[in-house]
């Protein structure tokens, strides 16, 4: 049933046109029998009776024991739940998956037609289950099946940036906090949905609250706690039913924790990682913790980074600080994600990670994950990947990607992220041929990608409707890396705005050039960035442009744009092995789409095809706009082929960006033309 109050977005589960089609999933699907033995089972039993009475129009008829009789069914199950399954399936097969892994197998019964759903863990169940209604709801055929799935990396994480008590989300743009923290351990039907939401992409882990732990993003009538709170035994008792809605989905719950948690809550006058007192306190509250919710992920900590405390307090390092709170996780499996995301005290903030984190390399405790945004700066529309990717062999990496859109277009700007996620997988951080890009990494258990949330109170979840699908592909990447970005988008299209190819197709395009038309009239397309307004009111924050607040992230003067970040300047390019560094090191050979990021360029300097860098910056900016427009206009085309409450809202959205792309260009190319004094050859930008 459709919920009034907020959207089904990819779990819309509406009935089957084809009539044919519908017979034979109604032939394998109608009956079912799932393990009666878990919460991931009662969860799976839940989702095909609230998909198949949408999908098929009638009940699923669900049996209390393995069934004996004439029908075809569907089993779930592992193959010691049901004979069936382990004669339908090789019991070997499905013991070498890895956690989270599937087989879906079409087989014949006692003379029926039957389908097997079977894993080694009952996560893997969830995850069986979601791929085959996926295959019902987009119209795939059943009869054949033969799927064998498992995750690339072992831990998929959302990081939400709520801030708890506040009701806020930082960087969110769908509205308030889902989670209605003052109402724990009360429960929301939404907190189900989520969770299902996030299982049917193989997502695994969520950090519940915002990695700035004391810092409200904005007032709010609440004053009465903050995010490090949630470490109270009170708080915690309250999270347990949380967790356990969770749970049913295979999502593993993690806190985000205050570095000085053991002043704050506990009455230390320290947070000195080395002090034994220190010590004891965190190994008491992780016991805690555990003794509540015994499968708790662990803690992620932001440390030393944009006013947080952490181990520099104490002139210690980030390995003292991290493995401290490791070891009081350790005997409970739990894992300290500790991140990288630090800058201020080098000119470049670009060579600040790598150079305080590379040399820790391998004094990390087992149970310690340095997290690493995609790029050296801050989630910009693109960066190169940042350094670290490949410098730290001997220390467990967490990739972390932000799924919401701060610095491309917030809740309005219809940006789909895929494509630059791709990007960043695709990047061979050697570039010698011997397979070492970003996506083959995040292997080994205490590794994983990690995507910064974006839901919140509105109909939308995301705030735009289109904006789902930064989520939806978010969990297919970090589950498989190799996507094909196109597969996925179709399918996810196919999902929300069902069968109509026409929709799909459109929104598939639109989705598709969203994130280079971004790039083009917000940085002009070579490698410049960071040029938003950091206005006080919360939503103009990052969203407007503004280049004069930044003149060391663009580097324009009188004679050139871009920053010097070769061996005559800040030295990042060399951070990266050679080839790569070399590549980087000469605009001869550098990217075009990177050139300024690493370059200070005369305005007239001459690109590989003889149009000179100040006269691509225009026209990047301009065609930007221009796809804005053209994509807003393939919208358009939809009107009467979807619910008028989803095609109105992007319509109108679409104006906006249309509007806001117009400004980005203006304001750009006016700073360019100012600083060069060489004028569009096309007469486009006006003398100032
Ligand atoms: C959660 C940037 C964002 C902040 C964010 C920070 C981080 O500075 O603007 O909102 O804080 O990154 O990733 O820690």
């Amino acid at each position: 049933m459709p919920h009034e109050q907020y959207d089904d977005c990819w779990l819309r589960y509406e009935r089957v046109a084809d009539d044919a089609r519908r017979d034979a999933y109604r032939r394998r699907c109608a009956h079912a029998y799932v393990a009666e033995k878990s919460p991931e089972c009662s969860a799976v039993r839940d989702e095909f009776r609230r998909a198949i009475p949408g999908l098929l129009g009638e009940d699923v008829h669900l049996w209390q024991h393995p069934p004996t009789t004439a029908e075809g069914f569907l089993a779930v199950g592992t193959p010691e739940d049901m004979a069936m399954i382990a004669d339908s399936v090789s019991v070997d097969a499905v013991e070498d998956l890895a956690d989270g892994g599937y087989i879906l197998r079409s087989v014949e019964w006692e003379g029926q037609d039957c389908l097997v759903v079977t894993a080694p863990t009952d996560r893997g169940l969830v995850y069986g289950t979601f791929h085959l209604l996926r295959l019902m709801a987009t119209g795939e055929p059943i009869d054949d099946l033969d799927v064998r799935e498992e995750p690339a990396a072992p831990n998929r994480l959302l990081n939400q940036w709520d801030t708890p008590f506040h009701r806020s989300v930082e960087r969110g743009y769908g509205g308030e906090s889902i989670f209605d923290w003052e109402r724990l351990p009360d429960l929301r039907d939404r907190y189900e949905d989520y969770a299902r939401l996030l299982a049917s992409v193989g997502i695994n882990g969520i950090v519940l609250n915002n990695v700035n732990t004391t810092k409200p993003d904005r007032p709010s009538a609440s004053d009465a706690f903050e995010g490090w709170q949630l470490l109270e035994r009170r708080r915690l008792e309250d999270l347990t039913g949380l967790a356990s809605v969770f749970r049913r989905y295979g999502i593993r719950t993690y806190l985000s924790v205050n570095f000085a948690a053991p002043m704050l809550l506990g009455d230390l006058d320290t947070a000195d990682p080395l002090d034994d007192d220190v010590r004891a306190w965190w190994r008491e509250k992780a016991d805690e913790v555990y003794d509540l919710i015994p499968d708790f992920g662990g803690f992620l900590v932001k440390a030393d980074s944009e006013g947080q405390p952490g181990p520099y307090d104490y002139d210690r390092d980030h390995v003292d600080g991290a493995n401290a709170i490791a070891q009081a996780l350790e005997p409970h499996g739990g894992r300290v994600w500790w991140r990288a995301f630090v800058y201020g005290s080098h000119e470049d903030r670009a060579v600040q990670a790598y150079d305080t984190f590379e040399p820790l390399d391998g004094d990390f405790a087992d149970n310690v994950t340095v997290q690493i945004k995609n790029g050296p700066i801050d989630f910009q529309p693109r960066e190169p990947v940042s350094t670290l990717f490949g410098a730290m062999p001997e220390t467990d990496l967490g990739l972390e990607l932000q799924i919401t859109g701060e610095y491309t277009g917030q809740g309005v700007h219809a940006t789909y992220h895929l494509p630059m996620w791709k990007e960043v997988f695709d990047f061979d951080t050697r570039a010698d041929g011997e397979g070492t890009p970003v996506s083959s990494f995040f292997r080994n258990p205490g590794e994983g990608i990690v995507g910064v949330g974006s839901v919140g109170e509105d109909h939308s979840w995301t705030g735009h409707y289109l904006m789902q699908s930064n989520l939806y592909a978010f969990g297919c990447a970090a589950w498989d890396p190799e996507c094909d970005p196109e597969a996925v988008t179709r399918e996810w299209a196919a999902q929300t705005f069902g069968a109509d190819d026409e929709v799909v197709e459109t929104v598939v395009e639109v989705l598709r050039d969203s994130w280079e038309a971004c790039i083009d009239y917000e940085t002009g397309g070579l490698g410049l960035m960071h040029m938003m307004h950091n206005g006080e009111e919360y939503l103009e924050n990052h969203y407007y442009p503004s280049p004069g607040e930044w003149p060391g992230y663009h580097g324009a003067s009188e004679d050139g744009i871009g920053v010097d970040r070769t061996s005559t300047g800040s030295g990042y390019a060399a951070q990266y092995r050679d080839p790569v560094a070399e590549r980087f090191e000469s605009p001869e050979t550098c990217p075009e789409k990177y050139l300024l990021f690493f370059h200070h360029l005369p305005w007239d300097y001459e690109l590989a095809d003889g149009t000179t860098v100040v006269q691509r910056l225009y026209d990047n900016c301009f065609d930007g706009v221009e796809e804005v427009r053209r994509l807003r206009d393939e919208w358009a085309d939809l009107e009467g082929r979807i619910d008028e409450r989803r095609f109105r809202h992007v319509a109108e959205r679409f104006d906006e960006h249309v509007a806001q792309a117009e400004r980005w260009r203006d304001v750009l190319t006016e700073t360019f033309r100012d600083y060069s004094g060489i004028p569009d050859e096309q007469g486009r930008v006006p003398e100032s």
